[in-house]
């Protein structure tokens, strides 16, 4: 397996989130990522490679719409064009366009901008937050032209994560979807059908949105209950999806306190749909927060469930890319993900 690490994700590194009235630490951490590179060095899977070049921005606007990646790449510059102090804090969003305002009308205001491109207060945007999230983009990318090259499998890590950041939209601590970014690059090179399987703890919202209406990609997102669960208004079973994509989204949320032999069974699912699609490739959006230490999910999986997840997702036996998405039991979180890598690519190693 091909590991395309992201060189620079330590550039993003939120400060605070908003969280009950609250600016908090953010969970979102580049100790994360790092985590997982130092558990790869004690067991590898394979080569530990960076890109080899940026990501094409026409490859990024196959998934995100021109005048977002615009707001992104020039963001920081109007943030600090406010107040040259900002320099020293993050931008965070506070006001949104809900139902019956506009959202066709560029606003001038940056704040009202942060609001129209976003969907909540969680998720900061600072100096090196573009880079990042271009750097990786070129990570799924590269994984995905791995795959196509004729590699089994290979693994985007990097962060910050994508699966629920939208067309024109950031949230979730994700920017771009790299997810998305990987199928449609899958599709682009020639496969006519790519399944993306979510197993973060939080539901898909931006995959899904980015391929409802397509029967060219099946999303399916195994996640906490929307009716309890970040991202709360998207996510419920009854999506299947609309116009000529009706039928290729399947949700299957499941209740906080979840333990691994019902999440294993919703599992079973979730690849008989994958099957039954016929795909020719596979997604799989690797948040690690379904783990029963993750301080901010509600499920119970254990470290040794990875394991035995990544080997029912290799009994599929489709090329598989992984992104790294959630999972913020800091400390374990290498293991998990390598664990998950290790029981796909099984004693071959
Ligand atoms: C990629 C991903 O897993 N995104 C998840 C975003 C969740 N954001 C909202 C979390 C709010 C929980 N805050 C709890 C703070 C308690 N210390
Ligand atoms: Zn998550």
């Amino acid at each position: 397996m091909k590991v395309y690490h992201n060189p620079v994700h330590a550039q993003h590194a939120g400060r605070q989130e908003m969280y009950r009235g609250r600016l908090v630490p953010c969970h979102e951490v580049p100790d994360r990522l790092d985590h997982v590179l130092a558990e790869l060095r004690r067991r590898p899977v394979g080569a530990l490679l960076t890109p080899t070049s940026p990501a094409a921005r026409a490859r990024i606007e196959r998934i995100h719409s021109a005048r977002y990646l615009d707001f992104l790449a020039t963001a920081w510059d109007q943030w600090v064009a406010l107040d040259p102090a900002n320099a020293a804090l993050d931008a965070l969003p506070s006001v949104w366009p809900v139902r019956g305002f506009r959202a066709d009308v560029l606003p001038d205001n940056f704040a009202a901008r942060m609001g129209l491109y976003s969907f909540d207060a969680g998720t900061p945007l600072m100096a090196g937050t573009w880079a990042a999230a271009q750097a990786g983009a070129a990570c799924a990318l590269s994984a995905a032209d791995a795959v196509l090259a004729g590699e089994a499998c290979a693994f985007a890590l990097t962060r910050p994560p994508g699966h629920h950041a939208g067309p024109d939209f950031f949230g979730g601590y994700c920017f771009l979807n790299n997810a998305a970014l990987a199928a449609q690059a899958l599709r682009d090179g020639g496969l006519d059908r790519v399944a993306v399987l979510d197993v973060d703890y939080h539901h898909g919202n931006g995959t899904q949105t980015i391929f409802y209406e397509r029967a060219d990609v099946l999303t399916v997102s195994l996640h906490g209950d929307p009716r309890t669960e970040y991202p709360f208004f998207l996510g419920h079973a009854d999506e299947r999806g609309t116009g000529p994509g009706t039928g290729f989204n399947l949700n299957l949320p499941l209740p906080r306190g979840t333990d691994w032999a019902t999440w294993r069974a919703a599992l079973r699912s979730a690849t008989e749909a994958i099957r039954a699609f016929d795909a020719q490739a596979l997604v799989v959006a690797a948040g690690l927060d379904t783990f029963e230490g993750d301080p901010i999910s509600g499920f119970h999986l254990r470290s040794a469930d990875y394991l035995t997840l990544g080997a029912d997702l290799a009994a599929l036996e489709l090329p598989t890319v992984f992104t790294f998405e959630g999972g913020y039991a800091v400390a374990e979180v290498g293991v998990n993900a390598v664990n998950l890598l290790q029981g796909f690519v099984g004693e071959s190693g």
